[in-house]
């Protein structure tokens, strides 16, 4: 058994911010990630056209102004690869590798009440026994791929775009099938269409996407940003989202529609996801809602040559950016090429595989290759893969039955020293997940720290404190649109799974404001025990201002 302070699980951007953070307080801490590589999502997720929606300078650590100004961001919005570079380069830079145990699959973390320690178990028997357990396996790291009839039949080549082989894929004189419309669906599909003798894309839903407009990074914009790369934090760090995108405060439906279309023109040409920003009211107000899907409907219908195809392609019966949005490049004009064909889900749905390919209700398809690009079991997938036990043996699975219960979205009563990075109950993917990251961990770092010099041993959510917590999620979500769709927002991407909200729509820079409220009421809402409560340890508040 290797004993530790601090368990961290994965090694993707969290996992090591987590293992950067409790090192420099002098903890000692063993990250275990279940791949061979650091990255995370980013280490799996290699499909052709794989690159982040966020701005690479946003898109990246705060914590070393070093690493900030010897990093070069070779584009505006990184592909997968630059990323995965960066992650790498940070790992080694910072020496990380040495406390990550690769290849280590957690199944199962006990809490022993008692000791107040985590008992974590790895699926190849190793054990570890650490005071603090801190869950950073992500909210799209646990790929769902559907199971049709046959599928086992088909002779060709399936690849999951979340788990993409290492070796590069061959398209070249291939008919190729892509199942999924979502961001990974629109990216790949332009590059494989120029390289696939046939590409047929079969979508279920259409959605909403706003150009990426990617660009190289100039060396003058290098050293703006680099100039003023604090300023920049901070603005993210202050806005909604953490995107850095100030919000506008006008409502879309105080302004003319000739004003409106220049706004939304603009935001087109450069903002991407922050075009769902463009107005303050478009995710509160259907009506304010109309008036940008309309916008974009008309953007996407001008580019599709074919009439049947264009009216399959423009999005309908959803509001806009109540499911994620895309952001693509040159996805919606793939389908003017004689090679790609879009096959509609709801008009004919798949029956079968064969051993050819795909049969749906209009017709048999032939293919060499089919992708599901099917997305993810999103926020709780890979945090009740594994079977985490509790206080008096309760599981997470039992507690989430109905859908995920946390305080403050970093803890859980009844599984005391936990800890949980942008998870359920946190801005996280509503978020820039760079900014949301760093701020939990910083904020879990300085609740660790207050223990130690307050000679706590266990921490954990209060039961009430929780129940008030997942209220108010649901009630900031219900002043939204989000509810209004389904999606993998509200549990809807897995059939039987309960159908709740589970980011926080409040915005990163009011969640901040409730994380440092909470800390600087003693942590109001977690009981601190210098004594464990099994060893009939009583709450101690130790009020503390922070810096
Ligand atoms: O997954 P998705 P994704 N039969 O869940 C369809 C992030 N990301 O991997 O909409 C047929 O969005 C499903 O149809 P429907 C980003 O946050 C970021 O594309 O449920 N179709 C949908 O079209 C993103 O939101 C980047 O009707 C089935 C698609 O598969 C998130 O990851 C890049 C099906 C799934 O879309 C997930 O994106 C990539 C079935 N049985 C991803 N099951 C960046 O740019 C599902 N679908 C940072």
């Amino acid at each position: 058994m290797e004993i530790v302070d601090a368990v961290v699980i994965g090694a993707g951007f969290a996992g090591l911010r987590a293992l950067y953070r409790l090192r420099s307080m002098g903890k000692n801490v063993a990250v275990l990630e279940a791949s061979e590589g650091v990255g995370g999502v980013w280490f799996h997720n290699g499909y052709p056209g794989a690159r982040c929606d966020v701005e690479s300078y946003d898109y990246s650590y705060s914590f070393s102004p070093e690493l900030e100004q010897e990093w070069r961001w070779s584009e505006r919005y990184a592909t997968q690869p630059e990323i995965l570079r960066y992650i790498n380069h940070v790992a080694d830079r910072f020496d990380l590798r040495k406390d990550i145990r690769f290849n280590t699959f957690m199944e199962e973390a006990r809490y022993d009440e008692k000791a107040a320690r985590w008992t974590i178990r790895s699926k190849d028997g190793r054990v570890w026994s650490a005071q603090y357990f801190v869950m950073c396996v992500g909210q799209l790291s646990s790929p769902k791929a559907p199971n049709y009839p046959g599928q086992s039949e088909f002779k060709g080549e399936i690849i999951h775009s979340a788990v993409w082989p290492k070796n590069k894929v061959e398209f070249a004189g291939k008919r190729v099938a892509i199942i999924g419309t979502g961001s990974s669906g629109m990216q790949m599909t332009p590059i494989i269409a120029k390289e696939a003798k046939h590409l047929t894309v079969f979508q279920r839903t259409a959605n909403f996407s706003i150009p990426a407009s990617n660009a190289p990074v100039s060396d003058e914009e290098d050293r703006q940003v680099k100039a003023t790369y604090r300023e920049r934090r901070e603005q993210a760090k202050n806005s909604p989202t953490g995107l850095g995108f100030k919000p506008n405060k006008q409502s879309a439906l105080d302004v003319s529609q000739e004003e409106r279309d220049k706004v939304y023109e603009a935001a087109w040409h450069r903002l991407g996801y922050g075009f769902a920003l463009s107005y303050f009211d478009i995710l509160l107000s259907k009506p304010a809602n109309d008036t940008a899907a309309e916008f974009i409907c008309k953007k996407i219908a001008s580019v599709i040559n074919d009439p049947m195809v264009r009216e399959k392609l423009v999005p309908k019966g959803h509001a806009f950016a109540a499911r994620r949005p895309s952001v693509d490049s040159g996805y919606f004009q793939t389908f003017n090429r004689d090679n790609v064909e879009l096959a509609d889900l709801r008009e004919s749905p798949i029956v079968e595989f064969t051993s050819e390919g795909i049969r749906t209700t209009a017709k048999a398809h032939t293919f060499d290759m089919i992708i599901f690009a099917t997305g993810f079991d999103a926020f709780t997938g890979s945090l009740l893969k594994p079977n985490i036990v509790g206080r008096a043996g309760r599981t997470l699975r039992d507690k989430w039955s109905a859908g995920p219960i946390t305080q403050l979205g970093v803890s859980v009563s009844e599984f005391p020293n936990m800890l949980i990075v942008v998870g359920p109950g946190s801005p996280s993917l509503l978020s820039n997940v760079m900014v949301s990251i760093e701020e939990q961990i910083d904020w879990l770092a300085d609740l660790i720290r207050h223990m130690d010099t307050h000679q706590i041993v266990e921490f954990e959510a209060e039961s009430d404190a929780e129940i008030s917590w997942v209220a108010h999620v649901n009630e900031r979500a219900k002043e939204t649109l989000y509810m209004t769709a389904d999606s993998y927002y509200n549990g809807a991407e897995v059939a039987g799974k309960p159908k709740v909200f589970m980011p926080y729509s409040g915005g990163v820079r009011g969640y901040r404001r409730i994380l440092q409220k909470c800390a600087q009421e003693g942590y109001s809402g977690f009981a601190l025990r210098q004594q464990p409560a099994a060893l009939g340890g009583t709450s101690a508040h130790i009020q503390t201002v922070q810096a």
